[in-house]
C-alpha cells in the first residue's frame, strides 16, 4: 500500500552537512519526496511532537537538541513507506544500528542520532499535520515509476 511517512533531519544531519547525502540514499531508493522544508522547531512544537516520551530522563536534552538548530522536515511517499524507511533509518542507537543504515553509518550516541522517521500509520498522520499543511504536500507522479515498481 501507497504510504507517506514524517522524516526529520535532525540538526546534527545539517550541521554535519549531511541532508544531501541522507536525501540520496530516499531518492535513490525509488521513494518519492512530497514536501520538504528547512526550518527550525520551537518549544511548543518539539514537546508536541515528542509527547510520548515526556517522562523520560532523557526529554529535556531532547528537546534542546531538536529546538538548537535547523532541521530538514520532509513527507516521503512509497509503498509500505513507513516501514522501508524505519528499515533504512536503523536502531535509536546509531552503536547497535547495522551498518548500511543510517544511523548505523553517520552515528555515535542515540543522543545524537541524525534521522527522525515515523513508526506507524497513526504517528505518521499526526505527524505529517503537525509539520506541513496539506497544500505543503505535492501529488505528482515521477516517470520512472514503471521501472521501479512491477
Ligand atoms: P526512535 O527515534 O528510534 O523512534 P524513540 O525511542 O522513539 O526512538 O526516541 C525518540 C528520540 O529520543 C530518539 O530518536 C532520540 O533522539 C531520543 N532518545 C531516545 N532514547 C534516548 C536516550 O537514552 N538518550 C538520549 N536520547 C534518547
Ligand atoms: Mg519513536
Amino acid at each position: 500500500m501507497i504510504e507517506k511517512s514524517f522524516v526529520m533531519m535532525k540538526p546534527d544531519a545539517v550541521s554535519r552537512r549531511l541532508m544531501g547525502p541522507i536525501l540520496s540514499r530516499f531518492e535513490e531508493k525509488g521513494l518519492k519526496i512530497v514536501a520538504l522544508k528547512l526550518r527550525t522547531v520551537d518549544e511548543e512544537l518539539a514537546k508536541d511532537h515528542y509527547g510520548e516520551h515526556s517522562d523520560k530522563p532523557f526529554f529535556d536534552g531532547l528537546i534542546k537538541y531538536i529546538t538548537s538548530y535547523p532541521v530538514l522536515t520532509m513527507v516521503i511517499e512509497g509503498d509500505e513507506a513507513i516501514s522501508v524507511i524505519r528499515k533504512m533509518v536503523g536502531s535509536t542507537n546509531p552503536k547497535e544500528a547495522a551498518v548500511g543504515t543510517i544511523r548505523g553509518d553517520y552515528g555515535l550516541d542515540t543522543g545524537r542520532n541524525i534521522i527522525h522517521a515515523s513508526d506507524a500509520p497513526g504517528s505518521a498522520k499526526r505527524e505529517i499535520a503537525l509539520f506541513f499543511d496539506e497544500d505543503e504536500i505535492c501529488d505528482y507522479s515521477m516517470f520512472d515509476e514503471p521501472w521501479v515498481y512491477e
